[in-house]
């Protein structure tokens, strides 16, 4: 399937310029009209199909998956409040499935392989029933190695208030991208783990570093760890071929047209496995307003950090004299960058060199310590707390959550998890089927923001408090893929199910 529409496309009088044709005749991910969405029908459930399809790739022809509506749109833009009501088709012929991340659906439908739903054999349709919820940034991929070949698309879900602003939307899909297949990317983390510890993973081998912390987190000196020489961090497990934005490098990226003096909400979700970025505006101040969907506090800034799973909403407005503005992502302690171009009428755009002139810079918790909910979840004590370790063995490449093996809750509850990293490496830990807030960081109590992917850097100790009212057998894991597929996952489990 060579057409491919992003959403982008459908935003009123935003037409696309200055592509290649060959691979991308229609660009447009499914970027929101205002009447996208028919009108809900008990009847009749979207089709929404897994299917494979051609990109260019470094002037290469790449074969990877996607999730694309009968048109050709990639991903979907739904109403808040109205009915997820999705025929999910598998066209890839092999088996797969696809979770709704940021969405709240029952368990059962929630996409995770064989928890409890099996996966989608070849040729199979299933269909997905549940309420949309409230709007947000979402997204949707595969729960599987699959996810590494682009197996994502956006999951737009808008208010009436959203779609009644003056204001453009820009849906930006972030991704890491390799021609070496997912399972031998994996086997070869291992194997160089295996033969090579200490030198492979940061000038410290992990079981020595986590010695080390030890002592310092006996003498409460968390803080100081990460600039003690000798315990450098891992920042990216994979050297990718590209980052892409919405498909595609810099090297043509989309232009999405712009009014001069305008507004624009870019929706940006960091859809890669195993890379984290920092989204730069260039020239233009923005202002964050929502983060994994749910609405914050507005800050200001023209750099925000985004690890994997996470969305960031960020308002921008437009000069008037108009003009060619990028959208950066830059790779974590990486000079690679991925992005798009916002260009008003008869703008230049020129070209964006993909390796930028400094390196990315490294993901802290800085800006989620600024961060304040909205709607902040009510003031309640915790009914139950659990407290996890994140852990490494760089020796076999595994990861795992200590104190991660039972944990039971019951509906109605306010539950704590009290995570603290033990390991050289960050991880953004994702919960399914709820959101939860950020109450502590580093020992600081918080009222942060609701969100449902967390990052925990390395020695970082964060808390997070959500309301048990969901009931069913929920992953809670790193959303680094290859960290998860060798043991970053547990479950959260409601008393009488699963
Ligand atoms: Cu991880």
């Amino acid at each position: 399937m060579n057409r491919r529409h992003f959403l982008n496309r459908m935003m009123a009088g935003a037409a696309v310029f200055g592509t290649s044709a060959a691979f991308h005749p229609i660009n447009a991910w499914a970027q929101t009209a205002p009447d996208a969405t028919p009108p809900a029908s008990n009847a009749i459930p979207r089709p929404l199909g897994v299917v494979s399809r051609t990109i260019e790739v470094n002037g290469k022809a790449a074969r990877v998956f996607g999730l694309a509506q009968t048109d050709g749109t990639l991903g979907l833009a739904l109403d808040a409040g109205s009915s997820f009501d999705v025929a999910l088709s598998n066209r890839i012929g092999e088996p797969t499935l696809i979770h709704w991340h940021g969405l709240t659906p029952p368990w059962t439908m929630d996409g995770v392989p064989d928890n409890p739903a099996a996966l989608l054999g070849p040729s199979e349709t299933r269909r997905y029933t549940f309420p949309v919820g409230t709007g947000g940034t979402h997204w949707m991929h595969a729960h599987t190695l699959q996810e590494q070949n682009l197996l994502a698309a956006p999951l737009i879900v808008r208010t009436a208030a959203d779609r009644q602003r003056d204001e453009q939307e820009v849906v930006i899909l972030l991704h890491d991208f390799s021609f070496t297949p997912a399972e031998e990317l994996l086997a070869k983390l291992k194997a160089s783990s295996a033969g090579a510890m200490p030198m492979d993973h940061g000038a410290m081998g992990q079981s020595d570093a986590m010695k080390g912390m030890a002592g310092m987190m006996a003498s409460g000196a968390m803080g100081q760890m990460q600039s003690m020489p000798g315990m450098a961090m891992d920042l990216n497990d994979i050297d990718y071929d590209a980052y892409l934005a919405n498909d595609r490098t810099l090297d043509d990226p989309e232009v999405v047209a712009v009014d001069k003096g305008g507004r624009v909400r870019l929706r940006i979700i960091n859809g890669a496995t195993a890379t984290a970025f920092t989204i730069n505006t260039g020239s233009l101040d923005g202002e964050l307003i929502a983060v994994d969907g749910q609405a914050v506090q507005p800050v200001a800034g023209r750099s925000f950090p985004i690890s994997m799973g996470q969305r960031l909403d960020i308002r921008l407005a437009l000069p008037k004299a108009g003009g060619s503005h990028p959208i950066l992502a830059l790779r974590e302690g990486g000079a690679e960058r991925a992005g798009i171009i916002l260009a008003s009428a008869g703008a230049v755009v020129g070209k964006i060199p993909e390796l930028g002139e400094a390196k990315g810079p490294v993901l802290g918790l800085g800006l989620e310590q600024r961060l304040r909910a909205i709607e902040p979840l009510a003031q309640r004590p915790a009914d139950r707390r659990f407290a996890l370790t994140l852990t490494g063995n760089m020796a076999d490449y595994s990861w795992g959550i200590g104190g991660g093996d039972a944990l039971r809750i019951k509906r109605g509850e306010r539950v704590e998890l009290a995570l603290t990293n033990m390991s050289m490496m960050a991880h953004p830990m994702h919960l399914h089927g709820h959101a939860f807030q950020v109450v502590g960081v580093n020992g600081k109590t918080l009222g942060g923001a609701l969100r449902d992917t967390i990052l925990l850097p390395p020695m970082a100790r964060v808390t997070v408090a959500f309301d048990a009212d969901n009931p069913g057998r929920w992953p809670l894991h790193c959303h680094h893929l290859y960290h998860m597929a060798t043991g970053m996952m547990t479950f959260v489990a409601y008393e009488g199910v699963g």
